[in-house]
C-alpha cells in the first residue's frame, strides 16, 4: 500500500533526487491557454462568459455575484460551520495582525536616511477553486492576510457550478460574507486569471492574484506572470513525518491520511529510524483506510512514487531527509519534539508533536495553510501579510550629505562610463569636481 526506501547506511549526496516526489507537468498546458487568456485580453466578460459555458456548462449574464446572493448563502450556511469558520478567522487574525509591518527609517549618515515604506498591493484578486476541492478555509487563508495588510480593494473568483444556479459554491459564498467580501465572480479556470489580468467592463484588473488552481490555473498564471503579480504556483498537498519510536503509531498514520484525502496525487511520506514504528504505521494505515470515506482516492495516493515510508539511522538523518525534501507540512514526533523541529531548515509549516497535527493547521491554528509545495519551501515562504505588501525605500538627504557623496558617485559613475550620472549631482552645487 505504501513503498518503502531504506537509507539506513550513509546518506546519498544528491538527497533531494532519491526522495519520492510527484511532478506536474504546467508547461504542457500553457498552449490549452494562451488562446483563451488572449481571447479574453481582446473581448473581456464576453470571452469570459462564453469560456464558462464551454467549460461549467452555465449561462451567465453577469460574471459578477449579486451581493444579496452572497448574504442569502450566509444566512442558509449550517451554524456548527459558521462557528467553526467565524473562530477560525478570529485566530488567523490574530496570527496575522502580528505580521504587520511598520515603517522603518534609518540614519544612515548625517543628514541621510532611508526608510522602509510598507505599502499593501491597491488590488488583489483571490482564486478559489471548485469542483471537488470546495475549501471556505483556504478563503480565509488568503483573505485574512490581505485584509490584514491593508489591500484596499479585493475580489475573489470562483468557478460556476451548474448545480447551484451558475453560482460558485454556496460555502464559498457564505465564507466571503463573513469576511466582509462582497465582489465575488463567477468565473473559473485559465479564463478567471485572464480577467484578473487584463481586467474586464464587470472586474477591474488586479495587481495580484492568489490561489490555488487546477493545471491551467497554474499555466495561465506563469504565461499572465509580468501582466499581473502572482503567488506561488500550489502543486498537489504534501505532508511529512519525522518520527521516532516514541510515536504513536495511530497518530502518524491519521495524520499521513488525512493529507492523502486531498488527491490521488497528494503526497504522504514517514521518515523513521525505527522500523518498528515503520510496520505498525504501515498496518494502522491499512486498518483506518478501510474505514474513511475517500479510501479509494487515500489508497491511490498512498500508493503513488510520491508517497512512500523512508527508514533511516537516527533523528540525525533524519533531519537530512526531511530538510531535503523540504514539505509543505512536516510533523515532529520524536523524544524533545520542539528540539528537533528548532533544527529543521526546511518546511513550509512545521507541527511539533502530537497535539499539532496538520488538519489544526488546516483550519483553525491561527497559522497560514497556503504552503510552498514541490520543494519550494527551501527558497519560499507560506502565504502572509508580506505577500500583500511591497517595501519601498524612500530616500532623504539634505544637501551636506549629498554634497558629501557627491565625489564617490562621480568616481562610480565614472568608473561604470555615465558621467551624466555623476553630472546630476555635480549641478546641483555648480561644482567642478575633479575627475
Ligand atoms: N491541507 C491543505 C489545505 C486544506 N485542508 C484546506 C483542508 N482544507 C493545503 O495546505
Ligand atoms: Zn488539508
Amino acid at each position: 500500500m505504501i513503498s518503502r526506501l531504506d537509507l539506513r547506511g550513509p546518506l546519498p549526496r544528491e538527497l533531494r533526487s532519491v526522495l519520492p516526489r510527484a511532478e506536474l507537468d504546467v508547461e504542457a498546458a500553457l498552449d490549452k491557454v494562451r488562446p483563451i487568456c488572449e481571447d479574453v485580453r481582446h473581448r473581456g466578460s464576453a470571452a469570459v462568459r462564453e469560456h464558462t459555458r464551454a467549460f461549467d456548462g452555465v449561462e451567465l449574464e453577469s460574471t459578477r455575484v449579486p451581493v444579496a446572493e452572497i448574504h442569502r448563502a450566509l444566512a442558509e450556511l449550517d451554524p456548527a460551520v459558521r462557528d467553526a469558520l467565524e473562530e477560525s478567522i478570529r485566530r488567523a487574525r490574530i496570527v496575522h495582525r502580528a505580521q504587520r509591518r511598520t515603517d522603518v527609517t534609518t540614519r544612515v549618515v548625517p543628514g541621510g536616511t532611508v526608510t522602509e515604506r510598507w505599502i499593501p498591493v491597491g488590488r488583489v484578486g483571490l482564486y478559489v477553486p471548485g469542483g471537488r476541492a470546495v475549501y471556505p478555509s483556504s478563503v480565509v487563508m488568503n483573505v485574512v492576510p490581505a485584509q490584514e495588510a491593508g489591500v484596499e480593494s479585493l475580489a475573489v473568483t470562483s468557478p460556476a457550478q451548474a448545480e447551484f444556479g451558475g453560482r460558485p459554491h454556496p460555502a464559498i459564498l457564505a465564507a466571503c460574507a463573513l469576511l466582509g467580501v462582497d465582489e465575488v465572480h463567477a468565473a473559473g479556470g485559465a479564463q478567471a486569471i485572464a480577467m484578473f489580468a487584463y481586467g474586464t467592463d464587470e472586474c477591474p484588473a488586479a495587481d495580484l492574484v492568489t490561489g490555488p488552481g487546477n493545471v491551467y490555473v497554474a499555466a495561465a498564471k506563469r504565461l499572465l506572470k509580468g501582466v499581473i503579480g502572482i503567488d506561488a504556483e500550489a502543486g498537489p498537498t504534501e505532508i511529512a513525518i519525522l518520527a521516532d519510536g516514541t510515536a504513536s503509531p495511530v497518530d502518524v498514520a491519521a495524520d499521513l491520511i488525512s493529507q492523502a484525502e486531498h488527491d490521488v496525487l497528494a503526497a504522504a511520506v514517514l521518515v523513521t529510524d525505527s522500523p518498528g514504528l515503520a510496520d505498525a504505521v504501515e498496518d494502522e494505515l491499512k486498518a483506518q483506510v478501510a474505514r474513511t470515506r475517500h479510501a479509494e482516492r487515500i489508497t491511490e495516493a498512498l500508493a503513488g512514487r510520491q508517497s512512500g515510508i523512508v527508514l533511516v539511522d537516527d533523528v540525525e538523518a533524519g533531519l537530512k531527509v526531511v530538510d531535503a525534501y523540504a514539505a509543505e507540512h512536516l510533523e515532529v514526533h520524536t523524544a524533545d519534539a520542539a528540539a528537533v523541529a528548532a533544527r529543521v531548515r526546511n518546511a513550509g509549516a512545521i507541527f511539533v508533536g502530537r497535539y499539532a497535527p496538520v488538519s489544526l493547521g488546516d483550519y483553525l491554528a491561527g497559522s497560514n495553510h497556503v504552503l510552498p509545495t514541490g520543494g519550494c519551501a527551501c527558497h519560499s515562504s507560506g502565504l502572509s501579510v508580506q505577500s500583500f505588501l511591497r517595501g519601498v525605500h524612500v530616500v532623504e538627504y539634505d544637501r551636506d550629505a549629498l554634497a558629501a557623496a557627491t565625489g564617490r558617485v562621480v568616481a562610480l559613475a565614472e568608473a561604470e562610463d555615465l558621467p551624466a550620472h555623476g553630472a546630476a549631482l555635480k549641478a546641483r552645487f555648480d561644482w567642478e569636481i575633479p575627475s
